[in-house]
């Protein structure tokens, strides 16, 4: 077992309660937490109905970054509520325009040694300053607000020993994109990630934070690095230097696992169509036409990232066959680039500034073509999240993304013969915290009529009669469960959003998901969902619960189930549960009956579940599963949910 590591002194320093044995649930108290719009409303609106006056955090900070195109009312309704609610509950506000949640938090909020919770899966950004930020569903998140303590499963930690230095044109991206290609995007749930090595120190923090940010992508609990000199230094360029504090593992730190990266041997790297863990080199992908070039998001849209690629497309022109999006981070690294007239030399070089936010990252806007390629700095490209079904979206650093909008095809930066771009840190960033909103109690709360209410559940019953409804296969991302794009602006209204649920298998003439699991709620029998592994990857977001628990499913059976989406699917009264024999997902097919007799019972006495298949033609097999949940989380199951609890 681990020992003497960074992750354990965080955690020895907020335990509350519960195991140290790897794997087993420890409870810890959290000093911050974050929302952002898109899992905010439902987040608050989880918050009011528990009846909490003032939140009991430390800070508590509500980002407006995801839901910003204002196609019809909902966007701004749902900014309005979430300006008022956090006003009137003790949360700053971080209106549209300041900048995506992460960036923000980073630059503005996190402390070194702080434990954080943010609704949502990319909060890990804060790792890069040595905090403990993990990613939450937003009931989870408004449990944090009312002082409540969050579990994790007690880490296992992998080090990941970095040495040497990057070489020009080689990025932060392409370390993480190393780091996916060998841990890939399933199996290491309940796994923190901690940098050490002489290679930490080359790093500034806005490169840790890439490398904290997308290490969601390998559905780890967090990443974490060491605070040191170049945190002092990113604080004190952020006029927060006194926030500093020194945070390091112990010398003899044991591992449960290490990983050596030479920094040095980091080549330019790319995720391929359509996961993050698909990689290649950008040599091996040299030459291939490339129709759209986009650089932002919180993975690569801060200050240092934009000035690189200011700098290398100063004094010329882009290709005519791309078009190259930029969507800075920050209104910080905005106004900043507008100052020292770098905003100038993008936009002559033939870039469309785009507004501050996540904007295409999360399919608002910029859909590609059919049957083109997409180059991304972003930190996903799940089939059809760019708005564009088929979508052909690659991952890359933004050197590789400026190398590329100049040549038009897929060009490695270091190889295009360019001249190396020196980043100079200016004396101190430009700070201007007006647009953050301080609370004041007594704010009346505004409701527009498209904010609704969380849904309720009703208790389990105690028999679960069920249907497996859908059965899908590996590597089920909640957005697949729950897209987003166009349907993004529903976040706030539960009946309208789950009729979306699952959508990207509908077939053309038949019943949607949503029609099919309704009808069987509306018979009286429960819903199965049968996943197969790393089921609930990506975007924390607990919709992808909320949905079809509205739906009336009271289950879902797969290989493996992810962290933040096992934890949701609790919250909403959803039993998570695992084939004990993995062939046993070959027998099942969609509408076959799964009936648990005495579920109550069963889940009371131990996790091991056992239902019998009913098949159409009369046979019957029984079949085991091991349901995920610990002692408290059987309470919350048995009651239909935390809100019902
Ligand atoms: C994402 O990147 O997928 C999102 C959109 O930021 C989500 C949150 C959401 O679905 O609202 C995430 O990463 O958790
Ligand atoms: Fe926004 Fe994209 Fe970051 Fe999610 S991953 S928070 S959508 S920028």
């Amino acid at each position: 077992m681990a020992r003497g590591t960074l992750v354990q002194k965080i955690i020895e320093a907020h335990y509350i309660s519960g195991s140290r044995v790897p794997g087993e649930p420890v409870a810890i108290k959290i000093d911050q937490t974050l929302t952002q719009d898109a899992t905010g409303t439902m987040a608050y609106l989880e918050l009011e109905a528990m009846g909490i006056p003032q939140v009991k955090t430390e800070l508590s900070v509500s980002y407006v970054d995801h839901n910003m195109m204002q196609n019809g009312p909902e966007n701004r309704n749902d900014h309005l509520y979430l300006q008022s609610v956090g006003a009137n509950k003790g949360v700053i506000f971080s209106p549209p325009g300041n900048g995506i949640c992460h960036q923000l938090h980073l630059e503005r909020f996190g402390i070194p040694g702080k434990t954080l919770i943010g609704s949502d899966s990319h909060t890990p950004t804060g790792g890069g300053i040595g905090m403990m930020a993990i990613g939450a569903g937003g009931l989870d998140v408004a449990l944090a607000m009312a002082g409540k303590p969050f579990r994790i499963p007690y880490p296992k930690v992998v080090g990941v020993k970095l040495t040497n230095r990057l070489r020009p044109f080689c990025a932060a991206k392409d370390v993480i994109l190393k780091l996916l290609s060998i841990l890939s995007t399933k199996g290491n749930v309940g796994t923190i990630v901690e940098y050490f090595g002489d290679g930490v120190a080359t790093l500034p923090v806005p490169q840790r934070a890439t490398i904290t940010n997308m290490g969601a992508e390998l559905g780890v609990t967090t990443s974490v690095f060491p605070s040191d000199e170049a945190t002092r230094e990113f604080l004190k360029l952020q006029k927060r230097e006194s926030t500093y504090v020194p945070l390091a593992a112990d010398p003899d730190a044991e591992y449960d696992r290490v990983i050596e990266i030479d920094l040095a041997q980091i080549v330019p790297m790319a995720a391929c169509p359509s996961s993050p863990d698909n990689i290649k080199t950008v040599a091996e992908l040299a030459g291939i036409p490339v129709d759209q070039v986009l650089i932002g998001s919180c993975t690569n849209g801060g200050y240092r990232d934009l000035a690189t690629v200011a700098a290398m497309l100063k004094g010329k022109h882009i290709s005519d066959n791309v078009t190259l999006g930029i969507a800075p981070g920050s209104r910080q690294t905005l106004e900043m680039l507008a100052r020292n007239g770098m905003l100038a030399d993008l936009v002559a070089a033939g870039a469309r500034i785009l507004e501050v936010g996540c904007g295409p990252c999360i399919g608002q806007g910029q859909s590609p073509a059919d049957g083109t390629v997409t180059l991304r700095t972003f930190n996903r490209n799940f089939a059809g999240r760019s708005g564009t079904k088929g979508d052909q979206s690659y991952l890359v650093s933004p050197e590789t993304a400026a190398a590329t909008a100049l040549t038009g095809v897929f060009t490695d930066p270091a190889a295009a013969g360019l001249e190396v771009p020196v980043f100079t840190e200016p004396e101190s960033y430009f700070i201007d915290d007006a647009y953050f909103k301080q609370p004041k109690a007594g704010t009346e709360i505004i409701r527009k009529p498209t904010i609704g209410e969380p849904p309720s559940n009703t208790a389990l019953p105690e028999n679960l009669d069920g249907v497996a409804v859908i059965k899908v296969g590996d590597k089920i991302t909640t957005d697949h469960i729950m897209p987003a794009g166009v349907h993004l602006k529903l976040r706030s209204n539960i009946p309208a959003y789950s009729k979306v649920v699952f959508e990207c298998f509908t077939q053309p003439g038949k019943p949607s998901f949503a029609e099919r699991a309704a009808a069987v709620r509306d018979a009286g029998k429960a819903g199965i969902i049968i996943g197969r592994d790393s089921y609930g990857q990506g975007s924390s977001r607990e919709h992808a619960a909320i949905c079809p628990m509205y739906l009336g499913v009271k289950a879902v059976a797969a290989l493996a189930i992810e962290r933040i989406h096992r934890a949701n699917l609790v919250n909403f009264g959803i039993i998570p549960m695992i084939f004990d024999d993995a062939a046993d997902y070959d027998a099942i097919e969609e509408n076959d009956a799964l009936f648990f007799a005495a579920i109550r019972e069963q889940i009371k006495t131990g996790n091991s579940l056992t239902a019998e298949l009913r098949k159409a033609d009369g046979s019957i097999k029984t079949i085991k599963f091991t349901a995920l949940l610990s002692e408290a989380d059987k309470l919350t199951i048995l009651a239909g949910g935390t809100l019902n609890q």
